[in-house]
């Protein structure tokens, strides 16, 4: 038994140590970890899967995807704390915004970019719990070269390529970033596909909660198609804020956007049957490339959600999403160490039966 799917990995994505979360305003140790990533990779190559090298590429896409502001300033935000004492003087080891310029605050001034660190801290974050430490640039834009490592391998003819994103990237949108994580891979795969010749994609997202930041970067077009089950927001789930059935996009992206929230509780049959639909909505459109944001963390045993997803749940969310075409699978959540490593490969081995890929020798 081998898993044909390659497995693209970055070292660097191990140096993002966020320190925990602060969440309803105590800091406590958070499950965004290193550890993570080491446990799915030793985890599908102990199942066969090839472990590639990302390689490092430009910033065009990510610049095409994200305000190019949001990028310089999580490539500088931590030297800049740093540069001002704050980690030294008092201990405070992350970035932690404090003060967020909503629109209902600034009320139509124009927008500033303050020149003390810790106001600018919250210029382009949007929670407390998505903490900046010395290496989280390095994993940030790691993850980014996964995901444009794998589109690599599907825009020139692999069936199907994993990237073993970490930090995570659903939750930010073109501007700003939250729910641990600080730039959408999913959408910069998504993107790149494009850039290489896919007419449309389609983006399923499969991860507890709902992705909000790749739902709103293609909310207004029509070639790039996002559907998601998720726990419903409107529940008491993060991110609140969107994820609810009535958006289903604007303008030219009318109709090109679709969310399936589901209950507290939901198991394998409620979560298999909305899979079932996003993957028909998608096959109608028929995709040139299809990307998956594939988070781990609908399992029963996560931390993060009450979702009661089985290793088999997973196993057949993976053929459906592999019968749609030409796929890349990126990592978001699943934070339980323990399951992490079982429920990446049978979510991989789905996916490679879906795709009729020879899962025998
Ligand atoms: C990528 C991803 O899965 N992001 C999800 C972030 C959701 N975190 C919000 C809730 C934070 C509360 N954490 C405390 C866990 C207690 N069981
Ligand atoms: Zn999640």
């Amino acid at each position: 038994m081998s898993l044909p799917v390659p497995v693209v990995w970055n070292e660097d994505c191990l140096r993002h140590e966020p320190g925990g979360e602060v969440w309803l305003g105590v800091r406590d140790e958070g499950t965004e970890v290193p550890a993570r990533a080491v446990v799915l990779r030793d985890a599908l190559a102990a199942a066969g899967a090839p472990v590639v090298p990302a390689r490092p590429h430009g910033d065009e896409i990510v610049r095409t995807v994200h305000d190019p502001e949001l990028v310089d300033h999580l490539a500088g935000i931590w030297r800049d704390w740093e540069q001002a004492g704050l980690p030294a003087e008092y201990g405070r080891d992350r970035v932690v915004p404090y003060v967020f310029p909503t629109p209902g605050m600034l009320a139509g001034l124009p927008p500033r970019s303050p020149p003390a660190v810790h106001g600018r801290a919250g210029l382009f974050c949007y929670d407390t719990m998505t903490l900046v430490g010395p290496g989280s640039w390095a994993a940030i834009r790691g993850a980014v070269d996964a995901a444009l490592t794998a589109a690599d391998l599907v825009s020139s003819g692999a069936r199907l390529a994993y990237a073993l994103c970490r930090p995570p990237g659903h939750h930010v949108t073109r501007s700003a970033y939250g729910g641990s994580c600080y730039l959408n891979n999913a959408a910069i795969a998504a993107q790149a596909l494009r850039a290489a010749g896919a007419r449309r994609v389609a983006i399923v997202d499969v991860d507890a909660h709902h992705g909000n930041g790749t739902q709103m970067i293609f909310y207004e077009r029509s070639d790039v198609w996002y559907g998601s089950l998720h726990v419903d927001p409107g529940a008491g789930w993060f991110p609140h804020y969107a994820g609810y059935a009535a958006e289903r996009g604007r303008g030219d992206g009318e109709g090109s956007n679709r969310n399936l929230p589901l209950a507290p509780g939901t198991a394998d049959d409620g979560w298999l049957a909305a899979v079932n639909a996003l993957c028909g909505e998608a096959h109608a459109l028929a995709p040139d490339a299809v990307v998956v944001s594939l988070g781990l963390d609908a399992a029963a045993a996560d931390p993060e959600s009450p979702l009661c997803v089985t290793e088999a749940g997973y196993r057949a969310a993976g053929r459906l999403a592999g019968a749609l075409g030409p796929a890349v699978l990126i990592q978001e959540g699943g934070y339980d160490l323990a399951s992490l490593g079982g429920l990446a490969v049978a979510a991989l081995s789905g996916a490679a039966e879906g795709a009729g890929l020879d899962t025998s020798s």
